[in-house]
């Protein structure tokens, strides 16, 4: 069955990764928020840069939880047929075994040199401003997109949605355009849609189906009992 799941920080917050619009959500004093977005990076760098930076490094003391490993056991039985949509910036789908991964808000791991347009794999501090490994030119910024920026591979993600037959969400408020309408999109095509998140969604009465609770727990449940249907045709 063609399956598309998006996710968002819900599914890394076990992980210990903090998610943006929860509780004691603040870093150093600001809304993470007002630090993710393009005018915050044009007007202080080296804030922007800094809160970047300590996210990927961060990222050397998380763990994968049972929910990414839940899907990468899914994507062991679809194949092909499944795609993990992650706003997430983190590597956690990866490294607990999912392949095919599509980070629609960037990756933390990567940095854009935004003189030559290179792309390079990146696991140091940015805030120091390293030259580009391409052109030499010290204008590297995370590789991620911010509000107003177009989201990465949306032709690759409309593809999916379009011809998938389940559409499953997982850990996300529902308040960020374009991925908070990919519900309608997949229910325009009449593919089944699942949610499974902590709180009510902002999107949560689109969903056919909406599972509360922790992902830790809905996501493995979900994962057994779709196996167990042996038409992957009923959740
Ligand atoms: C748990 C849990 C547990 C907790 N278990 N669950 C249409 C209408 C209105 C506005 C717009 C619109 N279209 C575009 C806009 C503007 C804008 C936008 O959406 N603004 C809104 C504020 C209204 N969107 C954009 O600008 C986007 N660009 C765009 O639309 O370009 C035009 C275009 C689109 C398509 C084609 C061509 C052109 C870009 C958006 C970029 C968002 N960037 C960020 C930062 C990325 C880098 C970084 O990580 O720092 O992405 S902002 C931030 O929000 C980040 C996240 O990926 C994203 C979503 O957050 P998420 O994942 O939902 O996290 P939370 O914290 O909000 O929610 C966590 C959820 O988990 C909660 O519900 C909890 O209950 C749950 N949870 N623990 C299960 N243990």
């Amino acid at each position: 069955m063609r399956t598309v799941v998006l996710t968002g920080a819900g599914i890394s917050a076990e992980s210990g990764v903090p998610t943006f619009r929860d509780e004691d959500g603040l870093w150093e004093g600001h809304d993470p928020m007002a630090v993710a977005t393009p005018e915050a990076f044009d007007d202080d760098p080296d804030l922007v840069q800094r809160f970047y930076d300590q996210r990927r490094a961060a990222l050397t003391r998380v763990e994968p939880n049972a929910a990414h490993r839940a899907l990468a056991r899914l994507e062991d039985v679809l194949g092909d047929d499944l795609l993990v949509v992650t706003q997430n910036i983190d590597d956690l789908h990866e490294r607990a075994g999912s392949i095919r991964v599509h980070h629609l808000h960037g990756r933390l791991r990567s940095a854009w040199c935004t003189v030559c347009d290179s792309r390079h794999p990146w696991t140091e501090p940015l805030v120091d401003q390293p030259g580009c490994p391409a052109c030499g030119r010290a204008r590297l910024r995370p590789d991620v997109v911010w509000f107003g920026e177009v989201p990465y591979g949306m032709d690759l993600v409309h593809e999916a949605l379009f011809s998938c037959e389940l559409f499953v969400s997982i850990g996300t408020s529902g308040m960020v355009y374009p991925a908070a309408a990919f519900v309608q999109y997949a229910a325009a095509r009449d593919a089944r849609t699942v949610e499974l998140n902590l709180d009510a969604s902002e999107s949560s009465t689109d969903f056919e189906v909406s599972r509360r609770g922790l992902a830790t727990e809905l996501v493995p449940a979900w994962v057994e009992e779709l196996l167990a249907s042996g038409d992957l045709g009923q959740q």
